[in-house]
């Protein structure tokens, strides 16, 4: 890999001001109860770039309180469907106006590209923010002609207060994509970002308040997850929470909401998703497929084709262009237009791909290319590809999170299906073949929320997704993504005397 980090942060000219700092409680920045604060990084150089109120339980509390009165009280759920979609077209607007200072503001606390940022996360954030918009003045139930003289309709009504747990790996978008539908639905929230990249969600709040969203509609509480997070999870006024991250702490929210309250809870949790490459394929575009599948975001996503299964018949031209393709990803500041990887998010995170690394090499794969951390100061590592995995080496069934791939050599096409599906993960997986039945029949064998046929990483705003087994429950996106903010209400009344 081409390195470009120098260990100093002179490259990167677009460093945003921080001006949203303290939690956003009731359309208000405040400090937190306690007055305390921690720290949040900048991956690039290791170094702080802000103090940030650090909520707690009280601060839970007070932003569930605003929420339930802005809900039992307050216009957002009682404004008709287009009120809230027009207010939530301007807050689109808003999101686009300050697309670079969002994207910028990522990049410092995240370590994502900013051009990437620019191009794909806000952009997408705000189409997510459009299409619930648009969604928010259909939400409607059907009538029943009942038996007995009775009839009956159904009412969707939003479920009231939600708090959303989000992770640091798309911090923006994270945001929209928990927001967006429970605002369309009618519901009030508390948000809680990731403790390693709270500043965009804090300035996301600045700007639903400029868009005209009620005080008390979305609340922010910057925090960390045992404390501000569990105290969402085990809140007893919350009525839904929808927790997005690792499969260990996805466990802990279902078992605090079952302990409480029964709050409904969805969870969007990890994966180990497989890409099959079928040996009809032209292997140089499928090498690009497979780069983008596996280094995108440095391998920070759900949905990285951390196991790539490629067909015996192709198998050596394909390693040799993937590995060659990887060594080309440059490394470095995500303000650098030349850069395409930045550096992990955090030294936690850090450590864990490289350890995931020495466990790969310690168990016998072959390492291929990378396999190194870069730079002299930040949290980069170069793109790493290991052959010859066992299929029950650490690396091949564990979430690495990170630019780390295992490409494993198959001959059959039902002995892919079976090696795909051997995950306790189920989230993503790919495809690529020319032939039509393979493609077919593949897909409805993959046990997972989405499949890509000869592409990888598509989301669209109508296209739901999330997991099957142990990635969790629940699904962001399209219409289904609206419905876990709403509850059905049966109403039921006689017809007297009708002779139908
Ligand atoms: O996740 P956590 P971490 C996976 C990925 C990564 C690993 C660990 O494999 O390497 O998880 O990342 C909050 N009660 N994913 O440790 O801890 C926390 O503050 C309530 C996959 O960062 O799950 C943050 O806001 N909340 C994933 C959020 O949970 C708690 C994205 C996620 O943090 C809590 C991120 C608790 N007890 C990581 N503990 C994906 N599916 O995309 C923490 N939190």
């Amino acid at each position: 890999a081409e390195i470009n980090n120098n260990g100093s942060s002179k490259i990167s000219v677009k460093t945003p001001k921080i001006k949203f700092t303290k939690l956003f409680i009731n359309g208000e920045f405040v400090d937190s109860v306690s007055g305390r604060t921690f720290e949040t990084i900048d991956p690039r150089t290791e170094e702080v770039i802000a103090n940030i109120a650090e909520g707690d339980k009280e601060d839970v509390d007070l932003a569930v309180n605003a929420a339930r009165f802005a809900f039992d009280h307050g216009p957002w759920p009682r404004f008709s469907g287009s009120e809230r979609g027009k207010i939530m077209m301007k807050f689109v607007d808003l999101v686009l106006e300050n697309l670079e200072e969002l994207a910028a503001l990522d990049a410092i606390d995240a370590g994502k590209v900013f051009e990437h940022g620019k191009a794909r996360d806000v952009p997408f954030a705000a189409s997510i923010l459009r299409y619930y918009a648009g969604a928010a003045d259909k939400i409607h139930g059907k009538t029943m002609k009942m038996a007995n003289q009775l009839q009956g309709y159904t009412l969707y009504e939003p479920i009231g207060v939600v708090g959303h747990i989000i992770p640091w790996n798309f911090p923006i978008s994270m945001f929209f994509f928990k927001a967006s539908p429970a605002m369309a639905a009618g519901c009030t929230m508390v948000i809680k970002p990731a403790e390693q990249s709270p500043l965009s969600a804090l300035f996301c709040a600045h700007l639903a308040k400029l868009a005209g969203v009620p005080d008390g509609v979305i609340n922010v509480v910057t925090g960390f997850g045992t404390t501000a997070g569990a105290a969402i999870s085990s809140h007893m006024d919350i009525d839904c929470v929808s927790f997005t991250g690792s499969t260990e702490v996805g466990r802990l929210v279902m078992q605090a909401a079952a302990t409480s309250n029964l709050k409904s809870v969805s969870l969007e949790l990890g994966g180990k998703s497989p890409l099959i490459i079928f040996d009809d394929v032209d292997v140089d575009s499928i090498v690009n497929l497979a780069l983008l599948g596996s280094f995108a975001n440095k391998g920070e996503f759900c949905v990285c084709s951390s196991r790539i299964f490629v067909q015996e018949g192709i198998y050596e031209e394909f390693i040799t262009k993937f590995a060659k393709g990887a060594k080309e990803i440059t490394v470095g500041d995500p303000f650098d237009p030349k850069t395409r990887q930045g550096p992990q998010v955090d030294k936690q995170q850090y450590e864990k791909v490289l350890s995931y690394i020495e466990h790969g090499k310690r168990q016998g794969a072959t390492l291929l290319t990378g396999g190194k951390p870069c730079g002299k100061k930040g949290y980069y590592i170069e793109p790493t590809i290991f052959t010859n995995v066992a299929d029950d080496m650490l690396i091949a069934t564990d979430e690495i999170f990170g630019p780390v791939i295992s490409v494993f050599k198959f001959k059959t096409i039902e002995e892919a299906i079976v090696r795909a599906n051997s995950t306790r993960y189920g989230l993503a997986a790919g495809i690529a073949t020319n032939d039509l039945n393979i493609a077919n029949t593949v897909s409805r064998s993959l046990r997972a929320g989405i499949v890509w046929i000869n592409c990888y990483l598509v989301f669209d705003p109508d296209a739901p997704y999330g997991g099957y087994k142990g990635s969790g429950f629940g699904r962001e996106f399209g219409m289904e993504g609206l419905y876990k903010y709403l509850q059905v209400k049966s109403v039921i009344t006689p017809i007297h005397n009708s002779p139908w």
